[in-house]
């Protein structure tokens, strides 16, 4: 025993070495729900390939060749039988417990808020969004407005809402989470890359003019960002 324990010590630490590394790297939802999605796609893509496959093979070897023709099944043992129902299974739910331990991985990211995150709080209102900067300024996105971010910077929005349950849809960053009134919610961004053609839109049904509940999101280098906010501010 006292043999192991200096590698289990060795084991450990590595293990946690490579957790620290691992929390590190996670940096950016959308890309971590990128890659899951691909590998989504790949593994039903090959599943979905693989049963066409024998269905038709299936289909082809076993068609019947006269009208009255009745099938005769063989006749399995217990141990085939059994056999035959767990190993395609395990297959299976191999494939599906990798694919819920890489989405925990995504959740892990969606809900670990980097430390230096600019936090700007939402509400959410029939039909508008309001959004307040850590300086205080007041934006608002009704009549489409355009709210901006800084490139580069993580953004958290701590959302609520005033009336009934909205949820803030961002699509180009792949993350929406619901408001609701009472309660406080938060998602964060990581706008690597300069773009103006984001929108934030609600996501949840919330009466008459719901679909118009949107406004976009422009994610600006810095110094274009202070001087927006700042014009936003004057204007009060
Ligand atoms: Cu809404």
């Amino acid at each position: 025993m006292r043999k192991f324990l200096p590698a289990m010590t060795g084991l450990a630490g590595g293990l946690a070495l490579s957790t620290q590394a691992h929390a590190q790297a996670i940096r950016n939802p959308a890309e971590e729900w990128e890659r899951l999605w691909d590998v989504v796609i790949f593994d039903i893509t090959v599943i979905g390939v693989i049963m066409a496959v024998a269905a038709i093979y299936f289909l082809i070897k076993y068609r019947a060749t006269s009208p009255d023709q009745v099938g005769t099944a063989k006749k399995l043992t217990t141990v085939q039988s059994i056999a035959f129902a767990l190993i395609p299974a395990s297959i299976f739910m191999a494939d599906d417990f990798y694919l819920a331990a890489k989405g925990w991985t995504v959740w892990n990211a969606y809900r670990r808020v980097p430390d230096n995150a600019m936090e700007i709080k939402v509400i959410g209102y029939q039909w508008y969004f309001e959004y307040e900067y850590p300086d205080g300024t007041i934006a608002d996105g009704t009549d489409y407005n355009p709210i901006k971010i800084p490139v580069g910077q993580p953004v958290v929005f701590r959302m609520t809402s005033e009336d009934v349950i909205h949820s803030f849809g961002l699509p180009h960053y792949r993350v929406k989470e619901d408001m609701m009134p009472g309660r406080i919610t938060y998602v964060w961004i990581n706008p690597a890359e300069a773009q103006d053609t984001a929108f934030i839109q609600c996501a949840e049904f919330c009466g008459e003019a719901h679909t118009q509940m949107a406004n976009p999101i422009h994610a600006v280098p810095q110094a274009e960002f202070d001087a927006w906010l700042a014009k936003v501010a004057a204007e009060g």
